[in-house]
């Protein structure tokens, strides 16, 4: 079938203003339409006739907040909109011929600017976003290939594709990119949605490297520019359009092991019996598709999984929690009640002629929900009753691109799928109007999304007490408000465990702070040294999981002792630091700032940070640089500015520098940015154990720092209400070697017992006087008291929730 071809979007012929925050366009036949929101984000809409009904709210966009504006004719023609406010202050202007949109800062630097509209009459539509020589793109939602995504063409449908290291697409699409740019003033960063959930391509600067091209398959184009100046900026604005992940349940955040299957009740029983025997720590066990009957999508298969109930509760007194995966697709079975429910109310995507559309999966013919409907999402929801009631504590949605086969071939038992299904007749709702049907391709990428979004629907309904935990294969630009992601099905190789890396790092900066890849390599054989160096980085993923294919076996001890043991301290180090890293997911919530970034995040001025791609910072205090290479024992590693720590043995640099560790295998090369307090505890085997030490306080002096740390019951919404606690954290670093750590009172109604408090100050020379709130400490007492040893000052400290200030001088 042919293509329409393209048109130039025709001059601007008239505006008109459309209170309170923008402006109407109108271009001969061609519709558009310009809005500034609060904080400086720019909203532009443009299609031929009339523009297509407003989808924000259904893809759960927030409330655009929208500024005040007077739009005004320009001297030179077209039209120009300004504002400025507490949040943010930006400047739009229309050229009339050739329809161009500038989008400027408040001293007049260019942001972005928009040339080259064209319009095809299928809906299909193209624009291009002018770029300076040496700008960097990066984000991109989950692609492979490089951190710095310039010179790639990319593409955006979601599809179950073979991961290869330079596969495009995936599972996955966020058609949003943060550029880094070079200007007279020091590096400021942008970032750019296109909020199309059809298909797209961007050619990053790859056809002109002083040009980003986008173009949509349907629905003309809707665009957002979010200005910066930095990362953060870009990300805490796009997240306030498309949503911001919400804190997990603490357990999430702990070590989940998965498997292709663990396909009985005695087989789960003797992992998890295995596990705690081991003394691994982890915290959740998955049941991929082989717990269901006949692949019949929320059913327990009858013998192998006779009491999942009492599984559940096992499963839960030796402190773990049971994940279970969901495929979209709903066996065809007319015996059955939710395939003939789902027939019966409408719920399944239909062809051209009005038949229940099915594709070949797991369970044979399937039929797939129309989740762009509100009540399919509510049916949808409903289903999840028999998981709920047995005590399910989250659900992994997988399969849901949606993907399907052309054909299968069997291999003894096994069933081989050939990927790939025509899909090209169905049809879903129309969501902002579900009256209508559009094409299902009109709407691809968002298939997975909007199923995430039934899926907390169902927490909602059976568990409303409970934080949701969900986590997903597909998704587009805003998945990070309904789930977590893992990025699919990966080969245990070492440039796989290269690329996680860079991916994780781009799915982070694309909005979705939780997110992460099968720890040791989903297909293929992984062989022990390459374990050993994925699950010391994949410990400390936002959300570590690991996961294999059938035929392999994958647990932290099928690599022999010495693996077996490098795996429990990467296990155990997770769990030390899960206070922090609670803390940045709290960030998450409230900021849209990633728990992994690029160095660039922080040193957006540092010229050599911008290329490092396989080092991460974890939050604002930590750097790791994994080791990614076979054989090798010791690496180069890039400190930006300012002091860092190793992180094992205090060892003290200053950047901007490069380094050598040695990293034996044992050893994950791991850095401290001086100027940090580091919430930790005492290691545990399970988020639910109780540490020995619940809050230990690692003091890295070098600079000031400011920060807050941040306790709740980790499990319920109650935090919503104010029912945590928060501490504010402030360190002086003075000359000399003086240091002061103020701890602030304990703010919220979340109340903690009262319990023993330990600061550890690394680098420290041994201490003439240490003082709690100009009261001395004694060295040697126990709480309060003090010990110094190794560079080490050591003080324990009653900890009641008032404030603290704690000053420590050093000898001459
Ligand atoms: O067609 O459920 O990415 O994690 O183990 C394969 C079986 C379906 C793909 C997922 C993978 C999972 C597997 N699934």
């Amino acid at each position: 079938m042919g293509e329409a071809p393209f048109a130039p979007v025709p001059a601007l012929r008239a505006w008109r203003s459309r209170p309170p925050d923008g402006v109407a366009l109108e271009l001969g036949a061609v519709h558009g339409e310009l809005r500034i929101a609060r904080d400086g984000c720019v909203r532009l809409r443009v299609a031929s006739g009339a523009l297509p009904p407003d989808r924000a709210a259904a893809l759960g966009r927030e409330p655009w907040s929208a500024a005040r504006v007077e739009p005004f004719e320009r001297d030179e023609g077209g039209v120009a909109l300004a504002f400025e406010g507490p949040q943010g202050a930006v400047c739009v202007e229309v050229a009339p011929q050739p329809f161009g949109v500038r989008v400027l800062d408040r001293a007049g630097v260019v942001l972005a600017e928009l040339t080259d509209f064209a319009l095809a009459s299928d809906g299909r539509a193209r624009v291009a976003l002018r770029a300076g020589a040496r700008d960097r793109f990066f984000g991109f939602g989950e692609k492979s290939g490089p951190l710095d995504q310039r010179g790639r063409r990319l593409r955006m449908r979601n599809q179950d594709p073979d991961v290869r290291l330079d596969r495009d697409p995936l599972y996955l699409s966020i058609p949003f990119f943060l550029r880094l740019a070079s200007t007279r003033a020091g590096r400021r960063a942008d970032g750019v949605l296109l909020d199309v959930p059809a298909p797209s391509r961007f050619d990053v600067a790859a056809s002109h490297p002083e040009r980003v091209g986008m173009e949509t398959d349907a629905g003309g184009l809707e665009l957002l520019v979010f200005p910066g100046p930095s990362p953060a900026d870009v990300l805490r604005r796009y997240s306030a359009w498309t949503g911001r992940a919400p804190r997990p349940p603490r357990w999430a955040l702990g070590h989940h092991q998965s498997r292709w299957s663990y396909a009985s009740e005695q087989e789960v029983r003797r992992l998890a019996a295995e596990i705690r025997r081991r003394r691994l720590p982890t915290d959740a066990i998955h049941l991929d598709i082989d717990h269901m009957d006949g692949f019949r999508v929320f059913t327990w298969h009858p013998k192998r999984f006779p009491d999942p109930k009492g599984l559940v509760r096992d499963l839960a007194t030796a402190g773990f929690r049971l994940v279970c995966f969901v495929d979209p697709g709903v066996k065809a079975d007319p015996q059955w009640s939710v395939f003939r429910d789902g027939v019966e109310g409408g719920h399944f995507c239909r062809t051209r002629d009005d038949r229940v559309f099915t594709l070949k999966v797991w369970p044979g013919d399937a039929a797939l929900p129309d989740f762009a409907r509100s009540e399919t999402r509510r049916w949808w929801a409903d289903q999840h009753r028999p998981l709920f009631e047995v005590g399910v504590a989250g659900i992994l949605n997988d399969m849901n691109e949606p993907a399907g086969w052309r054909r299968e071939l069997r291999i003894g038992r096994r069933v081989v799928p050939l990927r790939g299904q025509d899909l090209s007749g169905v049809e879903q709702a129309d969501p902002a109007d579900p009256t209508r049907r559009l094409p299902h391709e009109h709407l691809r990428n968002a298939y997975g999304h909007l199923e995430c979004r039934a899926t907390r629907e169902a927490f909602e309904r059976f568990a409303p007490e409970r934080r949701p935990f969900v986590i997903t294969r597909s998704g587009f630009a805003g998945i990070q408000r309904w789930a977590a992601v893992w990025t699919g099905d990966n080969l245990s190789t070492w440039s796989h465990l290269r690329l996680s890396v860079r991916m994780l790092l781009n799915l982070s900066l694309s909005g979705v702070p939780l997110c992460g890849a099968d720890i040791g390599g989903f297909a293929l054989p992984c062989s022990s040294e390459l374990y050993a160096r994925w699950i010391q980085i994949g410990a400390l993923y936002p959300f570590a999981r690991t996961h294999s294919m059938w035929g392999k076996r994958q647990e932290p001890w099928r690599f022999g002792r010495r693996v077996e043991a490098i795996a429990r301290a990467a296990l155990e180090l997770r769990m030390r630091l899960l206070p922090y890293l609670y803390g940045l997911c709290c960030e998450a919530e409230a900021s849209g700032a990633p728990p992994w970034r690029p160095l660039f995040w922080h040193f957006p001025d540092d010229e050599p940070a911008a290329d490092v791609d396989d080092q991460v910072l974890i939050g604002p205090s930590l750097l790791a640089a994994p080791v990614l290479t076979r054989g090798v024992r010791e690496r180069q590693v890039y400190l930006p500015p300012g002091t860092w720590f190793g992180f094992d043995d205090d060892s003290r640099w200053v950047g901007p520098r490069r380094i050598t560790v040695h990293a034996p295998l044992e050893r994950l090369p791991l850095f401290v940015r001086g100027g940090s307090v580091l919430p930790t505890q005492s290691p545990v085997l399970h988020e639910g154990a109780r540490p020995e030490e619940p809050l230990v306080l690692q003091v890295f002096p070098g600079a000031d720092f400011q920060g807050t740390h941040e306790e709740d019951d980790g499990e319920s919404l109650a935090y919503r209400a104010g029912r945590v606690a928060r501490t504010a954290l402030r360190l002086f670093d003075r000359a000399g070697g003086r240091l002061r750590l103020e701890i602030g009172t304990r703010e919220g109604t979340h109340a903690i017992p009262p319990r023993l408090l330990r600061i550890v100050v690394h680098g420290c020379p041994p201490p003439l006087r240490v003082t709690c709130d100009a009261t001395l400490l004694s060295p040697g007492a126990d709480a309060p008291g003090w010990r110094w040893g190794e560079g080490r000052l050591e003080v324990r400290l009653p900890d009641a929730g008032t404030p603290r200030c704690l000053e420590v001088e050093p000898a001459p």
